[in-house]
């Protein structure tokens, strides 16, 4: 779908050039193993249930958990982690709710506040958080409040929770320091985010890896090809980075969607295409196993949810 089509979709309420979700994703060729987890995606609302905070930088569509686990089965997938997003700010309700329709099947990462007390910390442990996000990106969060992260990072070790960190690969010599002082599993989100067109032998990208060959207990996320993208679909640009990630680290990688792709500018991804990335970076078997299912059963689902 054109960029500007979809914007003239865009429902009332949601920012006028926010890009809705694809309509019709295409079945993927490729059959993700039984088990298969989407590691990163969201739900929005809806709205009138679950209203987005007053301090969010967008408003998007909403996108709500049915839609999702529709996705999930239609796309060959078993299990979803929902990650808190910046617009509904650190009132996870939406994302609770979501994940307590799954029948066991979500599991969540969650945006707190420092003053958040340990009971609170306990309902979501028990309504399935496992993690919680830290944000950099200026356009989404402002300047980012290092102080109240490690703040909440002290309060996470007892719950056996990992940290979810977003940031630019240009950010990572300023941001590596305080990265690595951050303790327990540190999760990267979207590669890193490299600039795909210096290619993969760039400094941002080499950064990254340093990160992780340095620290045993970084993991990344290979997600988000139509973000870091140039070409445009099927993102052959991008596969020699997630090849990289998945190849290097085969223990230590996650994917997922990123559905509903919030502040997409060049185009909606099919999510269809986006499964089809998946052997393409991760060409066998075992690759795929452990990319899907067992690295992220080892993080998000050693527990019954409500334990
Ligand atoms: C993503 C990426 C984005 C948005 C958020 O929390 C968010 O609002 O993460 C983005 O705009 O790059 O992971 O969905």
């Amino acid at each position: 779908m054109a960029a500007q089509d979809a914007a003239a979709m865009a429902p009332a309420g949601a920012d006028p050039d926010y890009l809705p979700f694809h309509p019709a994703p295409s079945r993927p060729r490729f059959r993700p193993p039984a088990g298969a987890v989407d590691a990163h995606c969201h739900v929005f609302g809806p709205a009138a249930l679950f209203p987005f905070a007053p301090e969010r930088k967008y408003t998007p569509v909403d996108a709500p958990a049915d839609q999702l686990f529709a996705l999930r089965d239609h796309l060959g997938l078993s299990r979803n982690v929902i990650v808190q997003a910046t617009c509904h700010g650190s009132d996870n309700s939406a994302m609770l709710a979501a994940i307590a329709r799954s029948r066991g099947l979500a599991r969540g990462v969650a945006v707190v506040s420092p003053t958040i007390s340990d009971a609170e910390l306990q309902r979501l442990h028990k309504g399935g958080v496992r993690g919680v996000r830290f944000n950099f990106l200026k356009r989404l969060v402002g300047d980012a409040p290092k102080d109240a992260y490690r703040d909440i990072a002290a309060r996470l070790a007892d719950l056996g929770w990992h940290i979810v960190v977003y940031f630019e690969s240009a950010e990572l010599d300023d941001l590596a320091p305080f990265l690595t002082s951050l303790p327990g599993t540190v999760v990267i989100d979207h590669m890193g985010r490299p600039d795909v067109s210096q290619g993969i032998k760039a400094k941002g990208f080499r950064a990254v890896q340093r990160l992780m060959d340095e620290n045993e207990r970084f993991w990344i996320k290979a997600t988000c090809p139509e973000r870091l993208t140039e070409a445009g679909p099927p993102y052959d640009d991008v596969v020699p980075f997630g090849k990289t990630l998945v190849e290097r680290y085969p223990d230590r990688v996650i994917w997922g969607t990123d559905w509903p792709h919030p502040n997409m500018r060049s185009h909606m991804p099919d999510d269809g295409q986006l499964v089809d990335f998946i052997p393409r970076i991760a060409p066998t078997p075992e690759l795929q196993k452990k990319l899907l299912v067992d690295n992220p059963m080892r993080l998000y689902w050693t527990e019954e949810v409500g334990a």
